[in-house]
């Protein structure tokens, strides 16, 4: 038998075992794994490599329209690009509906934005904020059918956060469809408070965003949404949490025995409240929600890592140039916290923190690295087997890691359109050489090859682990 590629003398692993062994590719597909697989148009030598099943990012946020004179920094091109030299094979980004707006022209717009474009594959969320008749009753159920099989839903911002009675509606049609629900859970009402008490008192400094929303109103929302969850009796994932408070609340939840799944973001590994506090605007470069906390949440979320009370790391990419009126420095930023643009780049750099921290540093295997960087997103997201490991008649979407190669984050390194990086002088070892997608390698040996329109839109199940437990009150 020939392949079109054999990736020789690495080393596999995925979320369940590691093993010494060739991977045979032929039309996009893994088609063998074995020794001495014959013989290949291509044999690449991987030797000393480890060979993982492609990062897949599932929250990030490409070409979103932001707000009056912001500019989101990466379209799904830049974004896409990043995100390979990251060695991510596949991104989960959101099309995002603004109020009164048809959810299928939304969809439509994304597509626009991201067909032919992309270096990795995508799929999108939705995001709801309209939960009208027409969206709730009849556009919604026939999007999920047609493979756009999650959504997201804010307890926060302007024009966004929907109401206890709004998110209950978009839960049950979720039920109904078997869709799953990612929830953004901060408490609205009382971020404008702390907001309006904090500008009165002068404190309008980006520092400033951090207690504008502190741990309570992140355990609240947390606790308010499983609560509501567990009426409609239907799954959810907490998106983003930043501390062991609301980490518990979702931890309770399971052993409750509800389907509660909860994600993590490196800024909550390796940032602080103190990254804020920076001279004049500098602290901007790192305003995101919820905000970094302090060294005892970064360990509480190692914990929900290691416990598997969070089992997807997403980099929560959601990039803003800092040095431009359109970006971090609008103007109105300058006159509070309130107006910077909220959020932080990171598809380039999610997989070597989680690796360096986490593995090299003992904290999970190598095998977990893989489960909670690819395989959990795959299977939560309905995209599971075909991607999130690496067997036979999976895509081949693969990132050639090397596991010793130390490497100082830095701005000069990025593949972004943001002008910083928040990781800025962290020290990692391990790093992704290449990225494969379907067969294809986008980045080689640290140099684009890809081409942009070589990443697809993939249309996905229903997730299996978005099926309701039966205990619903209604
Ligand atoms: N939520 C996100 O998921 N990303 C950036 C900003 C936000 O509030
Ligand atoms: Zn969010
Ligand atoms: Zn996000």
């Amino acid at each position: 038998m020939t392949f079109d590629t054999i990736i020789r003398g690495g080393t596999i692993a995925t979320a369940a075992d590691t093993v010494k062994c060739d991977v045979g590719i032929q039309g996009g597909k893994i088609t063998a794994l074995g020794a001495n697989l014959g013989e290949a148009r291509e044999i690449v030598d991987a030797t000393g490599h480890l060979v993982l099943p492609g990062g897949i990012d599932s929250h990030v946020h490409f070409a979103q329209p932001s707000g009056p004179g912001i500019v989101m920094a990466d379209d799904f091109e830049s974004g896409t690009r990043s995100a390979a030299f990251g060695g991510n094979t596949m991104v989960l980004p959101f099309a995002v509906q603004q109020k009164g707006e048809s959810l299928r022209q939304v969809v439509k717009d994304y597509h626009a934005k991201a067909d032919g474009n992309c270096y990795v594959d995508v799929s999108f969320h939705l995001v709801i904020v309209d939960t009208s008749e027409r969206v709730l009753g009849q556009e919604l159920p026939a999007l999920v059918n047609d493979g756009y099989t999650s959504f997201k839903v804010f307890m926060t911002y302007e024009g966004m956060a929907l109401s206890d009675m709004e998110m209950l509606n978009v839960m049950a049609v979720a039920r109904e469809t078997g869709a799953l629900v990612m929830v953004h859970a901060e408490n609205y009402d009382a971020i404008r408070f702390l907001t309006d008490r904090l500008e009165r008192a002068g404190k309008t400094a980006p520092f400033f965003h951090g207690p504008s929303r502190p741990i309570p109103i992140e355990r609240e929302a947390t606790h308010r949404a499983i609560s509501l969850a567990e009426l409609v009796d239907v799954p959810v994932m907490i998106v983003h949490v930043s501390n062991g408070e609301a980490m518990e609340e979702i931890r309770r939840a399971q052993q409750k025995g509800l389907k509660v799944y909860g994600e993590t973001c490196p800024q909550y590994l390796v940032l602080t409240e103190q990254d804020l506090e920076g001279l004049n605007m500098e602290g901007a470069k790192y305003v995101c929600s919820p905000p970094p906390r302090d060294k005892k949440s970064q360990s509480e979320c190692w914990k929900g890592l290691q416990q598997g009370v969070f089992s997807v790391f997403s980099s929560d990419h959601c990039p803003f140039r800092y040095d431009d009126p359109q970006g971090k420095l609008t103007p109105k930023g300058r006159t509070s916290f309130r107006w910077v643009p909220n959020g932080i780049p990171g598809v380039e750099t999610r997989l070597p923190i989680l690796f360096s921290e986490g593995v090299k540093k003992g904290r999970i295997s190598l095998n977990e690295f893989v489960a909670l960087s690819s395989t959990n997103h795959a299977k939560t997201y309905g995209l599971y087997p075909k991607k999130g490991t690496i067997a036979v008649g999976a895509d081949a979407d693969i990132a050639i890691w090397d596991p010793d190669r130390s490497v100082t984050i830095s701005q000069s390194l990025m593949h972004h359109n943001v002008d910083y990086t928040p990781y800025e002088g962290i020290e990692v070892t391990g790093w992704p050489v290449s990225t494969m997608v379907r067969g294809r390698f986008v980045v080689r040996d640290g140099k684009l090859t890809g081409a942009k329109g070589d990443g697809e839109y993939v249309s996905r199940d229903k997730s299996p682990l978005a099926t309701p437990s039966g205990t619903g009150m209604f």
